[in-house]
Protein backbone atom coordinates (compact mmCIF):
# COMPACT_ATOMS: atom_id res chain seq x y z
CA UNK A 1 0.00 0.00 0.00
CA UNK A 2 0.93 3.58 -0.01
CA UNK A 3 -0.82 4.99 -2.68
CA UNK A 4 -3.30 7.49 -1.51
CA UNK A 5 -5.24 10.29 -4.13
CA UNK A 6 -6.86 12.19 -2.93
CA UNK A 7 -9.96 13.78 -4.43
CA UNK A 8 -11.90 15.23 -1.52
CA UNK A 9 -10.67 19.32 -2.15
CA UNK A 10 -8.04 20.69 -3.52
CA UNK A 11 -7.02 22.14 -0.18
CA UNK A 12 -5.45 18.81 0.73
CA UNK A 13 -2.33 20.03 -1.52
CA UNK A 14 1.29 19.91 0.15
CA UNK A 15 3.67 22.48 -0.11
CA UNK A 16 6.02 21.71 -2.94
CA UNK A 17 9.91 21.60 -2.64
CA UNK A 18 10.47 25.05 -3.86
CA UNK A 19 7.99 25.98 -1.20
CA UNK A 20 9.73 24.49 1.71
CA UNK A 21 13.14 25.48 0.73
CA UNK A 22 11.69 28.82 0.79
CA UNK A 23 10.18 28.39 3.87
CA UNK A 24 13.23 27.93 5.25
CA UNK A 25 14.98 30.57 4.08
CA UNK A 26 12.11 32.95 4.57
CA UNK A 27 13.87 35.93 6.13
CA UNK A 28 11.16 37.00 8.98
CA UNK A 29 9.96 39.35 11.27
CA UNK A 30 7.36 40.07 13.95
CA UNK A 31 4.15 41.27 11.50
CA UNK A 32 2.08 42.88 14.28
CA UNK A 33 4.48 45.09 14.32
CA UNK A 34 4.45 45.23 9.70
CA UNK A 35 8.33 44.05 10.57
CA UNK A 36 7.84 40.62 8.34
CA UNK A 37 9.66 41.23 4.97
CA UNK A 38 8.25 38.30 3.35
CA UNK A 39 5.07 38.74 4.56
CA UNK A 40 5.19 42.56 3.32
CA UNK A 41 6.74 40.95 -0.08
CA UNK A 42 3.46 38.68 -0.96
CA UNK A 43 1.03 40.88 0.21
CA UNK A 44 2.54 43.32 -2.10
CA UNK A 45 2.74 40.76 -4.74
CA UNK A 46 -0.84 39.90 -4.11
CA UNK A 47 -2.30 43.67 -4.47
CA UNK A 48 -0.34 43.87 -7.35
CA UNK A 49 -1.81 40.95 -9.26
CA UNK A 50 -5.52 41.40 -8.15
CA UNK A 51 -5.25 45.62 -9.27
CA UNK A 52 -5.73 46.57 -5.99
CA UNK A 53 -3.86 49.50 -3.35
CA UNK A 54 -2.97 46.62 -0.63
CA UNK A 55 -3.88 43.49 0.71
CA UNK A 56 -3.63 41.88 3.76
CA UNK A 57 -2.81 38.31 4.87
CA UNK A 58 -5.22 35.98 6.66
CA UNK A 59 -5.46 32.60 7.94
CA UNK A 60 -8.00 31.10 5.80
CA UNK A 61 -10.58 32.03 3.07
CA UNK A 62 -13.23 31.86 5.75
CA UNK A 63 -11.58 34.85 7.66
CA UNK A 64 -11.20 36.62 4.64
CA UNK A 65 -14.69 37.13 3.68
CA UNK A 66 -15.65 37.53 7.38
CA UNK A 67 -13.10 40.13 7.95
CA UNK A 68 -13.91 41.99 4.35
CA UNK A 69 -17.60 41.82 5.56
CA UNK A 70 -17.21 43.19 9.03
CA UNK A 71 -14.58 45.87 7.41
CA UNK A 72 -17.72 47.01 5.74
CA UNK A 73 -20.99 45.76 7.30
CA UNK A 74 -22.46 46.74 11.07
CA UNK A 75 -25.02 45.13 13.25
CA UNK A 76 -28.46 45.16 11.26
CA UNK A 77 -26.61 45.72 8.02
CA UNK A 78 -27.63 43.18 5.04
CA UNK A 79 -25.68 41.63 2.68
CA UNK A 80 -26.82 39.99 -0.67
CA UNK A 81 -25.24 36.59 -1.42
CA UNK A 82 -26.41 33.33 -3.36
CA UNK A 83 -27.67 30.52 -1.34
CA UNK A 84 -24.92 28.37 -2.79
CA UNK A 85 -22.53 30.49 -1.85
CA UNK A 86 -19.53 29.43 0.82
CA UNK A 87 -20.11 32.28 3.07
CA UNK A 88 -23.81 31.36 3.28
CA UNK A 89 -23.35 28.07 3.61
CA UNK A 90 -19.96 26.77 4.74
CA UNK A 91 -18.79 30.07 6.84
CA UNK A 92 -20.79 28.80 10.07
CA UNK A 93 -22.85 31.55 9.84
CA UNK A 94 -20.13 34.25 11.09
CA UNK A 95 -21.29 37.06 10.09
CA UNK A 96 -24.36 36.72 11.74
CA UNK A 97 -23.22 35.27 14.69
CA UNK A 98 -20.25 37.55 15.20
CA UNK A 99 -21.23 40.34 13.29
CA UNK A 100 -24.99 40.80 13.61
CA UNK A 101 -25.52 41.02 9.77
CA UNK A 102 -28.49 39.75 8.23
CA UNK A 103 -28.16 38.15 5.18
CA UNK A 104 -30.43 38.10 2.23
CA UNK A 105 -29.72 34.90 0.21
CA UNK A 106 -30.69 35.26 -3.95
CA UNK A 107 -30.66 31.82 -5.88
CA UNK A 108 -27.49 30.87 -7.48
CA UNK A 109 -28.10 29.99 -10.99
CA UNK A 110 -26.94 26.93 -12.24
CA UNK A 111 -23.87 28.79 -13.41
CA UNK A 112 -22.89 30.51 -10.39
CA UNK A 113 -24.39 33.87 -11.12
CA UNK A 114 -26.72 35.72 -9.36
CA UNK A 115 -29.69 36.96 -11.37
CA UNK A 116 -29.29 41.09 -12.16
CA UNK A 117 -32.71 41.16 -11.53
CA UNK A 118 -33.05 39.44 -8.32
CA UNK A 119 -29.95 41.04 -7.27
CA UNK A 120 -31.79 44.31 -7.73
CA UNK A 121 -35.12 42.63 -5.89
CA UNK A 122 -33.12 42.36 -3.03
CA UNK A 123 -31.98 45.85 -2.35
CA UNK A 124 -34.19 46.91 0.65
CA UNK A 125 -35.85 50.36 0.58
CA UNK A 126 -35.33 53.36 2.83
CA UNK A 127 -37.84 52.03 5.76
CA UNK A 128 -37.67 51.47 9.18
CA UNK A 129 -39.07 48.04 8.71
CA UNK A 130 -35.73 47.36 7.14
CA UNK A 131 -32.38 46.11 7.53
CA UNK A 132 -29.56 48.20 5.52
CA UNK A 133 -28.55 46.70 2.56
CA UNK A 134 -24.38 47.53 2.39
CA UNK A 135 -23.20 44.81 -0.18
CA UNK A 136 -22.87 42.07 -2.39
CA UNK A 137 -21.08 39.12 -2.78
CA UNK A 138 -20.23 37.39 -5.52
CA UNK A 139 -18.40 33.70 -5.78
CA UNK A 140 -15.72 33.18 -8.52
CA UNK A 141 -15.20 30.26 -9.06
CA UNK A 142 -18.52 29.09 -7.85
CA UNK A 143 -18.02 26.03 -5.89
CA UNK A 144 -21.02 24.84 -5.16
CA UNK A 145 -22.45 25.10 -8.16
CA UNK A 146 -19.53 23.25 -9.99
CA UNK A 147 -16.72 25.27 -9.88
CA UNK A 148 -18.41 27.37 -12.38
CA UNK A 149 -16.45 30.79 -13.89
CA UNK A 150 -18.45 34.13 -13.68
CA UNK A 151 -17.17 36.27 -16.95
CA UNK A 152 -15.57 39.26 -16.63
CA UNK A 153 -18.78 41.14 -18.31
CA UNK A 154 -21.17 39.13 -15.99
CA UNK A 155 -18.89 40.69 -12.66
CA UNK A 156 -18.57 44.28 -14.56
CA UNK A 157 -22.45 44.18 -14.47
CA UNK A 158 -22.81 43.22 -10.96
CA UNK A 159 -20.10 46.33 -10.28
CA UNK A 160 -21.86 48.52 -12.22
CA UNK A 161 -25.40 47.48 -9.93
CA UNK A 162 -23.63 47.87 -7.04
CA UNK A 163 -22.28 51.18 -7.64
CA UNK A 164 -25.76 52.88 -8.98
CA UNK A 165 -26.81 51.55 -5.41
CA UNK A 166 -23.90 52.81 -3.33
CA UNK A 167 -23.59 49.41 -2.19
CA UNK A 168 -20.25 47.73 -1.55
CA UNK A 169 -19.00 44.83 -4.02
CA UNK A 170 -17.64 41.69 -2.47
CA UNK A 171 -15.84 38.48 -4.65
CA UNK A 172 -14.87 35.01 -2.64
CA UNK A 173 -12.27 34.49 -5.06
CA UNK A 174 -11.26 31.13 -3.20
CA UNK A 175 -10.12 29.77 -6.58
CA UNK A 176 -10.08 33.49 -8.90
CA UNK A 177 -7.06 31.55 -10.31
CA UNK A 178 -8.46 28.90 -11.75
CA UNK A 179 -11.29 31.52 -13.26
CA UNK A 180 -8.42 33.42 -14.34
CA UNK A 181 -6.54 30.45 -16.24
CA UNK A 182 -10.12 29.06 -17.48
CA UNK A 183 -11.06 32.62 -19.26
CA UNK A 184 -7.58 32.81 -19.87
CA UNK A 185 -7.71 36.70 -18.67
CA UNK A 186 -5.46 38.20 -15.99
CA UNK A 187 -7.53 37.77 -12.51
CA UNK A 188 -6.69 41.55 -12.06
CA UNK A 189 -9.47 41.97 -14.91
CA UNK A 190 -12.12 39.51 -12.96
CA UNK A 191 -11.75 41.21 -9.74
CA UNK A 192 -11.93 45.12 -11.17
CA UNK A 193 -14.96 45.41 -10.43
CA UNK A 194 -15.12 44.49 -6.92
CA UNK A 195 -14.44 46.66 -3.73
CA UNK A 196 -12.72 44.23 -2.16
CA UNK A 197 -11.52 40.50 -2.76
CA UNK A 198 -10.27 37.45 -1.26
CA UNK A 199 -8.26 34.48 -2.64
CA UNK A 200 -6.88 31.49 -1.35
CA UNK A 201 -3.16 30.07 -1.68
CA UNK A 202 -4.24 27.08 0.27
CA UNK A 203 -6.04 25.36 -2.46
CA UNK A 204 -4.96 24.74 -6.10
CA UNK A 205 -2.36 27.01 -5.45
CA UNK A 206 -1.00 24.81 -2.81
CA UNK A 207 0.29 26.23 -0.57
CA UNK A 208 -0.19 25.12 3.07
CA UNK A 209 -1.71 28.42 4.39
CA UNK A 210 -3.65 31.62 4.15
CA UNK A 211 -5.53 33.43 2.11
CA UNK A 212 -5.39 37.22 1.02
CA UNK A 213 -7.91 40.45 1.36
CA UNK A 214 -7.21 43.02 -1.39
CA UNK A 215 -8.84 46.64 -1.95
CA UNK A 216 -8.26 49.85 -1.06
CA UNK A 217 -5.78 50.95 1.59
CA UNK A 218 -8.20 52.80 3.76
CA UNK A 219 -10.33 49.62 3.69
CA UNK A 220 -7.52 47.19 4.45
CA UNK A 221 -6.74 49.36 7.51
CA UNK A 222 -10.16 48.96 9.08
CA UNK A 223 -10.19 45.11 7.86
CA UNK A 224 -6.28 44.88 9.90
CA UNK A 225 -7.74 46.28 13.20
CA UNK A 226 -10.61 43.34 12.81
CA UNK A 227 -7.95 40.41 11.15
CA UNK A 228 -6.69 41.43 14.90
CA UNK A 229 -10.01 41.15 17.21
CA UNK A 230 -10.83 38.10 15.35
CA UNK A 231 -6.97 36.69 16.24
CA UNK A 232 -5.53 36.66 13.34
CA UNK A 233 -2.76 38.82 13.74
CA UNK A 234 0.13 36.55 13.09
CA UNK A 235 3.83 37.36 14.45
CA UNK A 236 6.50 35.60 11.93
CA UNK A 237 3.89 34.71 9.32
CA UNK A 238 6.55 35.16 6.72
CA UNK A 239 7.24 31.09 6.91
CA UNK A 240 3.73 31.23 5.75
CA UNK A 241 3.79 33.86 2.84
CA UNK A 242 7.19 32.40 1.96
CA UNK A 243 5.10 29.74 0.38
CA UNK A 244 2.55 32.11 -0.90
CA UNK A 245 4.84 33.90 -2.74
CA UNK A 246 6.51 30.56 -4.56
CA UNK A 247 2.72 29.60 -5.10
CA UNK A 248 1.98 32.77 -7.29
CA UNK A 249 4.78 33.04 -8.85
CA UNK A 250 5.03 28.96 -10.07
CA UNK A 251 1.89 27.50 -9.66
CA UNK A 252 -0.56 29.67 -11.42
CA UNK A 253 -0.22 28.88 -15.06
CA UNK A 254 -0.33 24.97 -14.26
CA UNK A 255 -3.71 25.05 -13.01
CA UNK A 256 -5.28 24.48 -16.86
CA UNK A 257 -3.36 20.99 -16.51
CA UNK A 258 -5.94 20.52 -13.55
CA UNK A 259 -8.98 21.38 -15.50
CA UNK A 260 -7.80 19.62 -18.84
CA UNK A 261 -7.52 16.42 -16.50
CA UNK A 262 -10.71 17.43 -14.76
CA UNK A 263 -12.19 17.23 -18.16
CA UNK A 264 -10.51 13.95 -18.81
CA UNK A 265 -12.50 12.41 -16.28
CA UNK A 266 -15.32 13.57 -17.19
CA UNK A 267 -15.53 12.09 -20.74
CA UNK A 268 -14.41 8.85 -18.61
CA UNK A 269 -17.17 9.29 -16.34
CA UNK A 270 -19.41 10.03 -19.10
CA UNK A 271 -18.98 6.76 -20.81
CA UNK A 272 -20.09 4.60 -17.48
CA UNK A 273 -23.87 4.15 -17.35
CA UNK A 274 -24.08 4.07 -13.61
CA UNK A 275 -22.58 7.56 -13.21
CA UNK A 276 -25.03 10.76 -14.05
CA UNK A 277 -22.63 13.67 -14.38
CA UNK A 278 -23.88 17.09 -13.78
CA UNK A 279 -21.47 19.16 -16.45
CA UNK A 280 -20.09 16.84 -19.52
CA UNK A 281 -17.33 19.50 -19.72
CA UNK A 282 -16.41 20.95 -16.20
CA UNK A 283 -15.19 24.33 -16.29
CA UNK A 284 -12.49 24.25 -13.99
CA UNK A 285 -11.33 21.59 -11.41
CA UNK A 286 -13.92 20.08 -10.19
CA UNK A 287 -16.99 17.83 -11.22
CA UNK A 288 -20.03 16.97 -9.54
CA UNK A 289 -21.83 13.32 -10.18
CA UNK A 290 -24.95 11.38 -8.80
CA UNK A 291 -25.13 7.49 -8.90
CA UNK A 292 -27.89 6.07 -10.38
CA UNK A 293 -30.80 3.28 -9.51
CA UNK A 294 -28.86 0.70 -12.05
CA UNK A 295 -26.01 1.35 -10.02
CA UNK A 296 -24.00 -1.91 -8.32
CA UNK A 297 -23.23 0.29 -5.39
CA UNK A 298 -24.69 2.94 -3.76
CA UNK A 299 -22.48 6.29 -2.84
CA UNK A 300 -21.04 4.89 0.55
CA UNK A 301 -20.40 1.77 -0.82
CA UNK A 302 -18.51 3.70 -3.53
CA UNK A 303 -16.18 5.96 -0.59
CA UNK A 304 -15.38 2.63 0.72
CA UNK A 305 -14.80 0.44 -2.80
CA UNK A 306 -12.32 3.30 -3.34
CA UNK A 307 -10.46 3.96 -0.22
CA UNK A 308 -9.93 0.51 -0.31
CA UNK A 309 -7.76 1.36 -3.67
CA UNK A 310 -6.09 4.19 -2.25
CA UNK A 311 -8.84 6.75 -3.72
CA UNK A 312 -10.41 9.76 -1.10
CA UNK A 313 -13.46 10.98 -2.17
CA UNK A 314 -16.27 12.45 0.20
CA UNK A 315 -19.13 11.29 1.47
CA UNK A 316 -21.38 11.88 -0.89
CA UNK A 317 -24.53 14.68 0.99
CA UNK A 318 -27.62 13.82 -0.60
CA UNK A 319 -25.95 11.47 -2.93
CA UNK A 320 -24.24 14.30 -5.00
CA UNK A 321 -20.44 13.50 -5.17
CA UNK A 322 -17.73 16.42 -5.54
CA UNK A 323 -14.25 15.19 -7.23
CA UNK A 324 -11.52 18.29 -7.29
CA UNK A 325 -8.35 17.49 -8.88
CA UNK A 326 -5.30 19.54 -8.27
CA UNK A 327 -1.42 19.31 -8.00
CA UNK A 328 -1.11 16.39 -6.29
CA UNK A 329 -3.01 14.22 -9.07
CA UNK A 330 -0.47 13.75 -11.90
CA UNK A 331 -1.60 11.51 -15.65
CA UNK A 332 -0.96 8.33 -13.74
CA UNK A 333 -3.08 8.96 -10.61
CA UNK A 334 -5.88 9.42 -12.94
CA UNK A 335 -5.63 6.24 -14.87
CA UNK A 336 -5.89 4.78 -11.40
CA UNK A 337 -8.59 6.70 -10.59
CA UNK A 338 -10.72 5.85 -13.77
CA UNK A 339 -9.61 2.16 -13.52
CA UNK A 340 -10.92 1.91 -10.04
CA UNK A 341 -14.24 3.63 -10.74
CA UNK A 342 -14.36 1.54 -14.26
CA UNK A 343 -14.03 -1.85 -11.94
CA UNK A 344 -16.13 -0.55 -8.98
CA UNK A 345 -19.37 0.29 -11.07
CA UNK A 346 -18.47 -1.99 -14.65
CA UNK A 347 -21.55 -4.42 -13.54
CA UNK A 348 -23.98 -1.64 -13.83
CA UNK A 349 -27.21 -1.46 -16.51
N1 LIG B 1 -14.01 25.29 0.65
C1 LIG B 1 -13.75 23.95 1.10
C2 LIG B 1 -14.88 23.46 1.99
O1 LIG B 1 -15.12 24.36 3.02
C3 LIG B 1 -16.15 23.22 1.26
C4 LIG B 1 -13.60 23.03 -0.10
O2 LIG B 1 -13.12 21.91 0.12
O3 LIG B 1 -13.93 23.44 -1.22
N2 LIG B 1 -14.70 30.17 -0.27
C5 LIG B 1 -14.84 29.10 -1.07
C6 LIG B 1 -15.48 29.26 -2.40
C7 LIG B 1 -14.38 27.84 -0.65
O4 LIG B 1 -14.55 26.79 -1.43
C8 LIG B 1 -13.77 27.72 0.62
C9 LIG B 1 -13.29 26.39 1.14
C10 LIG B 1 -13.65 28.88 1.41
C11 LIG B 1 -14.13 30.08 0.93
C12 LIG B 1 -13.06 28.86 2.79
O5 LIG B 1 -11.70 28.67 2.80
P1 LIG B 1 -10.96 28.13 4.12
O6 LIG B 1 -11.17 26.65 4.14
O7 LIG B 1 -9.54 28.53 3.88
O8 LIG B 1 -11.55 28.82 5.29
Amino acid sequence: MGRRIDLRSDTVTLPTPTMRQAMAAAELGDDVYGEDPTLNQLQEMAAKRLGKEAALFVPSGTMGNLASILAVCGRGDEIILGNKSHTYLYEAGGVSSLGGIHTMSVPNQPDGTLELQAIEAAIRADNPHFPITRMICLENTHNVCGGTVLSAEYTRQVGELAQAHGLWLHIDGARIFNAAVALNLPAETLAAPADSITFCLSKGLSAPVGSLICGRMDFIVRVLRIRKQLGGGMRQAGVLAAAGIVALETMVARLAEDHARTRRLAAYLDTLPAIELENLSPPTNMLFFRLKDESPVNSEELVERMAAEGVIISGARAGRIRLVLHSGIDDDDLEHVQAVLGDTLASAA
